[in-house]
C-alpha cells in the first residue's frame, strides 16, 4: 500500500470509531467528511487495523469477501470499484437462524456464490483458471450487510475502511466442485416473505465469480497477505441488496446448489 495520507494516530482513531459503530450498532459520519483526502489505500489501512484488533480479541479470520463486483450492487451503492473485506467466526451464523436486528444499523442481505479453498492462492497476478483449480467446492451464501454509514451512503474509501459492510454471513444449500458447474450461467431466485425480490446469474459477478475471487487474491497481495487454502471466500452481491425489518425471512434459491434461509428479529 503506497497512497497512505492518514498518520498512525488517525488510523487507530478512525479503526476505534468504526469498532464502536459496529459492536454498537449505531450510525456515523462517513469518514471522507472528516478526512476528504482520504485515498483506498488508507482506508485498506484502517480495515487491517480493524482485522489485527479483533483477531487480538480472540475473532478467527476465516475468509474473505469481494464486494461491489456486479453491476446491480455498483449501481445501488454508486461506487464503481470492487473491494474486498474479511470475515470471522463471529460473523458466521447458522443456516435457518433467526438474527436480531438489534444487533445491526439497516442490514440489508444480498445472494452470493462461496468458494472454499484445498490450496493456497497469492497475488499479484492470480486468475479465475487458477482459483478454480485451488477451489475444493462452491455454496450458495446469503451475505448480511450492514454499512455503519449514516442513510447507507458512503464513498469507496469510508466502505474499505467499514470492512464492505460485512456483519454477517450464512452458507448452505449443497455444496458442488465447480467444475461440473457453469458458474456464469448458475441462476438464483431471493425471496422475501414468499414473494421473489430479486434474480439474476452468476455472470453478473464480472462475468463469472471465480475472477472476483481472482481479483480479492490480487487485492491481497497489495495488502501483503494471501489466501490460504481453507478460506470461505464469498464472490460478492449478484443482484442489488434488500433491506430488511423484523419479521422478515429470506430465501434464496440457487440452481444445483440448493437454498439458503434466515430470518429476522426485533
Ligand atoms: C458494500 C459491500 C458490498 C457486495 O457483495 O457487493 C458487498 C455495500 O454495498 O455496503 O458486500
Ligand atoms: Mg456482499
Amino acid at each position: 500500500m503506497k497512497d497512505i495520507t492518514l498518520t498512525r494516530e488517525d488510523i487507530v482513531r478512525l479503526c476505534e470509531r468504526i469498532e464502536g459503530a459496529q459492536t454498537r450498532a449505531y450510525a456515523i459520519p462517513k469518514l471522507t467528511d472528516e478526512y476528504p483526502a482520504m485515498t483506498m489505500d488508507d482506508g485498506y489501512a484502517v480495515q487491517t487495523a480493524l482485522r489485527q484488533r479483533f483477531i487480538a480479541q480472540g475473532h478467527k479470520l476465516v475468509g474473505w469477501k469481494a464486494g461491489l463486483t456486479s453491476k446491480a450492487k455498483m449501481k445501488q451503492m454508486g461506487v464503481e470499484v470492487p473491494s474486498i473485506g474479511f470475515l470471522t467466526d463471529k460473523m458466521a451464523v447458522p443456516e435457518n437462524s433467526t438474527i436480531s436486528v438489534s444487533e445491526l444499523v439497516h442490514p440489508r442481505v444480498e445472494c452470493e456464490i462461496a468458494f472454499v479453498t484445498s490450496q493456497d492462492l497469492e497475488g499479484p497476478n492470480c486468475t479465475a483458471e487458477q482459483v478454480l483449480a485451488a477451489t475444493d467446492y462452491v455454496l450458495p451464501a446469503i451475505e448480511i450487510i450492514d454499512s455503519r454509514f449514516q442513510k447507507f451512503s458512503f464513498d469507496l474509501q469510508s466502505v474499505i475502511a467499514d470492512n464492505g459492510s460485512s456483519a454477517r454471513f450464512v452458507g448452505g444449500g449443497r455444496p458442488r466442485y465447480a467444475a461440473d458447474l457453469d458458474l456464469r450461467t448458475l441462476g438464483v431466485v431471493m425471496e422475501k416473505n414468499g414473494e421473489i425480490v430479486e434474480m439474476g446469474a452468476g455472470a453478473a459477478v464480472m462475468n463469472n465469480p471465480a475472477e472476483a475471487v481472482a481479483m480479492l487474491v490480487n487485492i491481497l497481495h497489495q495488502l501483503g497477505e494471501t489466501l490460504p487454502k481453507g478460506s470461505f471466500v464469498m464472490s460478492g452481491g449478484i443482484t442489488a441488496a434488500i433491506a430488511v425489518a423484523p419479521g422478515d425471512y429470506i430465501s434464496a434459491r440457487f440452481q444445483e446448489l440448493g437454498s439458503v434461509s434466515v430470518s429476522f428479529t426485533a
